[in-house]
């Protein structure tokens, strides 16, 4: 039988938790992101609920020109902590339907839920309980993309935002796929959709029908996920985290930054840690995964999966600088990176150390 995979996304999701603990912004333009002071200052939009999106007013945009855009908006400072206690609330909701559930974002999460859907109870239908239960216990509202893949799932999450609900049947992949623009796979940022139009790819079907291996010799490797998703054959699995066994570590800094030399500098110590933590419990690993999360919080994971068991520090860094250089998007700040070693072989009768990747 086939996974049936959810993505869940909250509905602007900054801006609707201040309008929830202040209802009098119900219906006005709300504005997250640095004080505009003005308009003069140099800060960005985090997110502007739907009313400001009618101005144009959008993530990443400069505050002071939203602030040209929608003067009479509410500018509202993140309180980030605020969002991730309601964030935790949500988690716990979306946890208790799915079979194996990935929380990815502090407003995102995968759910596989092959296993609750049968005959009375459809994907739409339990997506329509999920929703309302959200709903009736946080006053916010999601969008949900179903479908037998997790990149399909999210691209069809994003269709009929705000609260929405976007299936994607197995025999609808083709046809909902193929006008869509490449950025709206999860992973493709400024450089690689560069690269692609490079090639006359601009749409998802284009890239579908590219040669799989003229497409890796122009773009290496990681090229090979692009053309799986394109074709509706990525397979990854929802990880259930607590179940998955890893060794890992990560590092906050203390102020957001995009020094490569102090990024770089980071995945060398925690390569070091990791490979202590490895050998001091006598294991070896084959899948190094890297975690980066910009500093509006969203986060990404790469994993290589290597033909050999390694615990030496200088392969895990050489492989982790290799995930994080061709997948980070230069143009953002970095608040966290980690590193992850997991697919563990053991020399010992010690027990693996569970870790939480979240
Ligand atoms: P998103 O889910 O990308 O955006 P959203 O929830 O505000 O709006 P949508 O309805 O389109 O899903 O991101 C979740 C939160 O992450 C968002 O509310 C604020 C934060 N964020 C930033 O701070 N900066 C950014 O550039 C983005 C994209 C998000
Ligand atoms: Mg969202």
């Amino acid at each position: 039988m086939r996974r049936i995979i959810f993505h869940i996304d909250m509905d602007s999701f900054f801006a609707s938790c201040e309008v929830k603990r202040n209802p009098d912004l119900i219906n006005k333009p709300v504005i997250i992101g640095a004080d505009p002071e003005g308009g003069k200052a140099r800060g960005v939009v985090s997110t502007a609920n739907y009313k400001a999106r009618e101005f144009g007013v959008g993530s990443g945009m400069p505050i002071s020109k939203a602030y040209r855009l929608c003067p009479n908006a509410t500018f509202i400072r993140p309180d980030m902590r605020y969002y991730k206690q309601i964030s935790n609330q949500i988690m716990n909701i979306l946890v208790t339907y799915a079979d194996n559930f990935d929380p990815v974002g502090i407003d995102e999460a995968y759910l596989e839920v092959t296993s609750k859907i049968n005959k009375t109870t459809s994907p739409r239908i339990l997506a329509a309980i999920i929703k309302k239960e959200i709903y009736n216990k946080t006053k916010l509202t999601c969008s949900i993309g179903i479908a037998h893949n997790k990149s399909i799932a999210k691209i069809a999450s994003d269709i009929e935002k705000p609260d929405g609900v976007t299936e994607v049947k197995e025999e609808q992949v083709f046809n909902f796929l193929k006008d869509l623009p490449i950025r709206k796979i999860s992973g493709v940022g400024k450089t690689t959709e560069k690269s692609l139009t490079d090639l006359e790819i601009t749409t998802i079907g284009e890239l579908a029908k590219f040669d799989r291996n003229l497409l890796v010799s122009k773009l290496g490797n990681h090229a090979i996920k692009l053309w799986l998703i394109a074709n509706g054959l990525e397979d990854s699995v929802v990880i259930a985290r607590e179940e998955s066994e890893s060794i890992s570590t990560e590092r906050t800094f203390k102020e957001d930054t995009d020094d490569l030399a102090l990024l770089h500098n980071t995945l060398s110590q925690l390569s070091d840690r990791v490979s202590r933590d490895l050998k001091r419990d006598r294991y070896s690993a084959k899948t190094i995964s890297i975690k980066y999360r910009y500093e509006d919080f969203e986060t990404h994971t790469r994993a290589n999966t290597l033909g050999f068991y390694l615990n030496d520090s200088d392969t895990i860094l050489q492989a982790s600088i290799r995930l994080f250089d061709e997948n980070y998007d230069k143009s953002r700040k970095i608040r966290l990176v980690g590193i992850r070693c997991s697919n563990l072989k053991n020399t010992s009768e010690k027990q693996t150390k569970i870790t939480s990747w979240f």
